[in-house]
């Protein structure tokens, strides 16, 4: 893809046009190019420019929610290329996802969702603001071996800090590991707090698998 389609994406989601971001999403899933490229080069860096924009005050909250909304449309187009994008039905574990509690933020939860699964994990997606007792319950009613938690809220990922606690207070047997990612977190924070990191969603995958050994 040139560099004109993924600028064209980004100025989709950063303008708000909901409806230009599903068409060129449309049009990646026809001709069969990269839909996770599309994501990370084209969309997601719309999105990240809407959250520069908010913080330098020429966005206010509608620009904001109109910036999700677009993103939202691409990744509905995009969904069926994102899902093809692995091993599917490869039956590598179960994962439980979630954002966590008072926490709203769920597009690059949803994608790493997408992604686990297309890969071939089983995932429970909680959705978003999640509290820790409902990712605890959903790993034991499931079997789950690897609980995901994003958090996108200086003010939230402390709350990561409190599901790797009561995971492990819950005495899993085998092991239930805890994921953590989104925007503040960082492979520091998570190996302070016991956790595995994944920076985007495609190394989630690798990370998930590393955890399960
Ligand atoms: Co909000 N917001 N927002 N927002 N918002 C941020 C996060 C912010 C950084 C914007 C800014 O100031 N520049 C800022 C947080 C500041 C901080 O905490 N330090 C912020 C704020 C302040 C707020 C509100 C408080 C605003 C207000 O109301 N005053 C409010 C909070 C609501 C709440 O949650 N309680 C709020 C609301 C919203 C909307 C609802 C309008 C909307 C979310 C819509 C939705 O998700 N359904 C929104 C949006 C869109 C953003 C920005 C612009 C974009 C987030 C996004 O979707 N990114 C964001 C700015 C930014 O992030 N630069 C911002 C695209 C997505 C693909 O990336 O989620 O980072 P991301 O996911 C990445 C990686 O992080 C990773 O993989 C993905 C890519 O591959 N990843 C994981 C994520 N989760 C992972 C989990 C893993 C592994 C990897 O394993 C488990």
């Amino acid at each position: 893809m040139d560099e004109v389609r993924y600028e064209a994406m980004r100025a989709a989601v950063r303008d708000g046009d909901a409806a230009a971001a599903a068409a060129l999403a449309a049009s990646v899933v026809a001709s069969g190019e990269d839909a996770v490229a599309a994501v990370e080069r084209g969309f997601a860096a719309g999105i990240r420019d809407v959250g520069v924009l908010w913080e330098q005050g020429e966005y206010f909250l509608p620009e904001l929610v109109q910036g999700a909304e677009a993103m939202k449309a691409a990744m509905a187009a995009l969904a069926p290329a994102l899902a093809r994008g692995g091993a599917a039905g490869a039956a590598r574990g179960r994962v439980v996802i979630g954002t966590v509690a008072g926490d709203l933020h769920d597009i690059g939860k949803s994608l790493v969702a997408t992604l686990l699964a297309a890969h071939g994990f089983e995932v429970f997606d909680l959705g978003s603001d999640v509290p820790v007792e409902a990712f605890v319950a959903k790993a034991r009613a499931t079997g789950a071996r690897i609980v995901a938690a994003s958090a996108l809220l200086t003010t939230t990922m402390t709350v990561q800090r409190d599901l790797v606690r009561a995971i492990a207070a819950a005495g899993f047997e085998p092991p239930v590991r805890v994921l953590v990612g989104g925007a503040p977190t960082s492979e520091a924070w998570a190996a302070e707090i016991g956790a595995g990191y994944a920076e985007n969603a495609l190394r989630a995958v690798a990370a998930a698998e590393a955890l399960l050994g």
